[in-house]
């Protein structure tokens, strides 16, 4: 069985989702009932991913590993396809879901208002700019790689969620809003919210 540690709400739901979604058991851990969490992942951050001996650290290293070991066809079946589901969901955890961590950098790391403002509203245009990337790249497809709700996909779900934290105008487009209604219905996903939030109750 894997063992994931999480946070309820974090990107650490998209891994919970797709584990689920290959249909494999899992043991969710809270990170913060763990008391010496660092020693597990030195940057104190979640998702970490335990499958036996192999404790594994950042998310699109663990979509990777579980696509791979679970579900290797949905990578793509060329090497160009699997460049581009790489790209893609390197997109989604190394380029959107930093400028998600400048509004969380900036609302709780800087002291004075003003600059608080500034950095949360430069991260706002970077994020709305990010966002049109991907509402072109689903002008001619419902998902962003492949024919089905993909881990891309429920990444990018769970950042667009973290925009209701703060008092910005972040604006999705009509084909990433219908992306997401469909990852809100995907069993998996609505399974892993569902999961998380009874734990937070
Ligand atoms: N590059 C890392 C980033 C992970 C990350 O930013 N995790 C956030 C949650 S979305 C976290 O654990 N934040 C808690 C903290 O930094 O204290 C990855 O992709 O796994």
């Amino acid at each position: 069985m894997y063992k994931l540690y999480y946070m309820p709400g974090a990107c650490s739901r998209a891994i919970h989702a797709l584990i689920l979604d290959l249909d494999q058991p899992v043991e969710l851990i809270a990170r913060d009932s763990v008391e010496d969490f660092r020693s597990i992942n030195p940057t104190n951050q979640v998702p970490v991913l335990v499958d036996g001996d192999l404790v594994l650290r950042e998310g699109a290293a663990i979509v990777l590993y579980l696509l791979n070991k679970h579900a290797p066809e949905s990578l793509g079946a060329s090497a160009a396809q699997q460049a581009e589901f790489t790209q893609w969901l390197m997109f989604a955890n190394a380029t959107l879901h930093p400028a998600y961590g400048l509004l969380f950098f900036a609302s709780r790391g800087l002291e004075s208002d003003a600059a608080k403002e500034e950095v949360l509203q430069k991260a706002a245009a970077r994020i709305n700019g990010l966002w049109q990337l991907v509402e072109q790249r689903l002008a001619d497809r419902p998902v962003i790689c492949g024919e089905k709700v993909s881990a891309i996909d429920m990444m990018l779900a769970v950042y667009a969620n973290w925009g209701n934290y703060f008092p910005l105008e972040i604006s999705l487009g009509k084909n990433t809003r219908q992306l997401f209604e469909k990852v809100a219905e995907y069993p998996a996903f609505a399974k892993a919210v569902a999961a998380e939030e009874a734990v937070a109750a």
